[in-house]
């Protein structure tokens, strides 16, 4: 799954959603009439989508990516399996800085194998997270926690910064956009009434004036009493602005894998193999039918404060489940295949040069990583957690948060590296 970007709700989409948001609801004989009208023409697109594939590559491989002629990407993936998380032996000498949990850094194995609902979101969500290939990285302190609306505050408070969705785009930034979408805004998730076919996301993400971080479902909700969940629509301009106030950054997309998979190897999900352990809720998702009825039989309907499910074995909360959450780097759907084919251990990678989705390939993306509380088995579950997401940099929403994370500061890090050696040498001495 994945979020419509700014530009898109901004222009001509959006205008005709709100149009469909104030018409009253269908009757039921029109509804299933259209329905009828809309299978026909999934028929249809899939035929001459397959009918593209097969004469045209969904995207341009570089020549150091392409699969052998008659081998489907699939299998090639599958043959690479998951190797063990090595993670490096050290202990850092210096305290943790407050909120944050030490990840040792080590070999690991990243990427998917297997998302099979997520193929059917036509995002190329399961091919773009394979091959698994082995990725180095060296430790660092992480928020054990999505920022919150009170940390997110402080940051505004202190700085007066105003983020993207509280800017007023203009005409010369959206040219063609309808004049009334010319509003500071942002994306939020509509459900409609009734089910719908999961093909258009613009049956449930709107383009809300007055939404932003301080109001994140629109202009008519706030904070009051949501000090202690995760800030959500901030683009990743904003995330970015506030890791440097805090003196921290964005993970990498490697970092956040290593960490999210708390030193298990090749896990479907944080904790293990089982979605729920012994019948419990491990992180916030989706339940009833997906987009119009949230059960919260997880405890939460729609978005949860931080840390209410068990943390991971690194200490960290919410790694599969809330809200989605901003990685550095760019997205490009052939990004592992381009490390696969390089061979070996590729050590803190920090993502291709420049994004590229086939998909929306006149927008700027970046990978989002995580699960949320709109993930379900009905269309997307990014909750697996070698799976990938990516969203347009500019476009925040009510679903999508952020954390930092921050090196060891370097004289401490060859103490560390000192102490190794020492106790190995006792070891031996021994
Ligand atoms: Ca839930
Ligand atoms: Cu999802």
């Amino acid at each position: 799954m994945e979020n419509p970007p700014r530009s898109s709700a901004i222009t001509a989409v959006s205008a005709r959603m709100r149009k469909k948001e104030r018409t009253k609801p269908q009757s039921a004989p029109a509804y299933s009439t259209l329905r009828r009208l809309v299978w026909i023409l999934i028929a249809l697109t899939t035929v001459s989508a397959a009918v593209a594939v097969a004469v045209f590559r969904p995207w341009p491989l570089s020549p150091a990516t392409k699969v052998e002629a008659g081998q489907p990407m699939a299998e090639a993936a599958e043959a690479a399996a998951f190797g063990p998380t090595i993670p490096i032996a050290t202990s850092v000498r210096e305290p943790s800085p407050p909120g944050m949990v030490w990840i040792p850094g080590g070999d690991f194995s990243m990427g998917a194998m297997d998302a099979p609902a997520t193929a059917r979101d036509g995002m190329h969500a399961a091919d773009d997270a394979r091959p698994v290939h082995r990725v180095f990285v060296d430790g660092f302190w992480m928020d054990e926690t999505d920022v919150t609306n009170e940390e997110f505050a402080r940051f505004v408070r202190a700085t007066g910064y105003m983020t993207i969705a509280e800017r007023t785009p203009t005409a010369d930034e959206f040219p063609g956009a309808p004049p009334e979408n010319l509003v500071a805004g942002s994306v939020v998730f509509s459900p409609p009434a009734h089910p719908v076919v999961l093909n258009d996301h613009y049956q449930w993400w709107l383009y809300l004036k007055g939404a932003n971080w301080r109001h994140p479902e629109g202009p008519n909700t706030n904070l009051k009493g949501r000090e202690k969940y995760p800030v959500v629509q901030v683009a990743y301009p904003d995330a970015f602005a506030y890791a440097k106030w805090a003196g921290k950054r964005l993970p990498t997309e490697a970092e956040w894998e290593f960490a999210a998979r708390g030193g298990l190897a090749g896990k479907r999900y944080p904790w293990g193999d089982q979605f729920r352990p012994s019948g419990k809720w491990m992180a916030n998702t989706h339940q009833g039918h997906f987009p119009e009825i949230d059960t919260g039989e997880d405890g939460y309907a729609g978005i949860a404060p931080v840390a209410q499910f068990p943390s991971n074995g690194y200490g960290l909360y919410d790694m599969a489940g809330n809200v989605w959450q901003w990685t550095s780097d760019w997205y490009r759907p052939d990004y592992y295949w381009q490390l696969a084919a390089a061979g070996g251990v590729t050590r803190n990678p920090q993502g291709p040069e420049t994004p590229y989705d086939p998909a929306e390939p006149t927008e700027k993306k970046r990978v989002h990583r995580g699960g949320s509380f709109l993930c379900t088995d009905q269309y997307c579950s990014r909750y697996v957690v070698g799976t990938r997401g990516k969203g347009e940099v500019t476009t925040g929403t009510n679903h999508l948060g952020f954390r930092c994370v921050k090196p060891v500061a370097a004289n401490n890090r060859e103490i560390a590296a000192t102490n190794v050696a020492q106790s190995t040498n006792k070891e031996i001495e021994k």
